[in-house]
């Protein structure tokens, strides 16, 4: 079952229009973007709350950044698997990934050649969660489980996903 952090952090009720801005240190493609936009809209789609890029990460609610090893926050990336990303409960907002993965953007995960292939989107909507206030469920298949295989995609939301995130919004 789906489970918070706690004291149960969420977004505050007046703030549920959401913006979102990408690390300007990192080259971020047009597929890239999309990638999170549909993460975002996967959540969006099943609360109130809406996500918006912006262009400012100084100004946007959540950041989002892949860095290499000790990037600023005591929690360094470990190279190739084992963390693969880490994303902050409400208010944080910050989202960090292991630039040093094998991320998968566009694509099959499940036809990759690297055995060690990790789909981004399956990631973006779990980190997603996180920073929306969910914590790890018990339900093998919901998003929040955690535990997730290279070269596998799992990025629908599951009942146990939407029960949570609806007891918060
Ligand atoms: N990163 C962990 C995670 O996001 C970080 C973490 C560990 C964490 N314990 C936590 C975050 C407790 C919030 C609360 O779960 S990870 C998965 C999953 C990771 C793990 O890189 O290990 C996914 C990233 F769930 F599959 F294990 C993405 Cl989907
Ligand atoms: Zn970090
Ligand atoms: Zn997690």
């Amino acid at each position: 079952r789906y489970a918070f952090f706690p004291g149960e952090p969420r977004w505050p009720e007046g703030h549920r229009d959401l913006t979102y801005a990408f690390n300007p240190e990192t080259d971020i493609t047009d597929e890239i973007r999309s990638v999170f936009s549909r993460a975002f809209d996967r959540w969006s789609n099943v609360t109130p709350l809406t996500f918006e890029l912006s262009t400012s990460p100084y100004l946007a609610d959540i950041t989002i950044g892949f860095f290499n090893g000790e990037h600023g926050d005591g929690e360094p990336f470990d190279g190739i698997l084992g963390t693969l990303a880490h994303a902050f409960s409400p208010p944080s907002g910050r989202f960090h990934l292991d630039a040093a993965e094998s991320w998968v953007v566009d694509g099959d995960v499940t036809r990759s050649a690297s055995l060690a292939a990790i789909d981004l989107e399956s990631v973006a909507v779990h980190e997603i969660g996180h920073l929306l206030g969910l914590g790890h469920s018990s339900v093998v298949e919901s998003i929040m489980y955690p535990a997730i295989t290279s070269r596998t995609k799992k990025v629908e939301l599951h009942s146990d996903d939407i029960m949570g995130i609806q007891y918060l919004y």
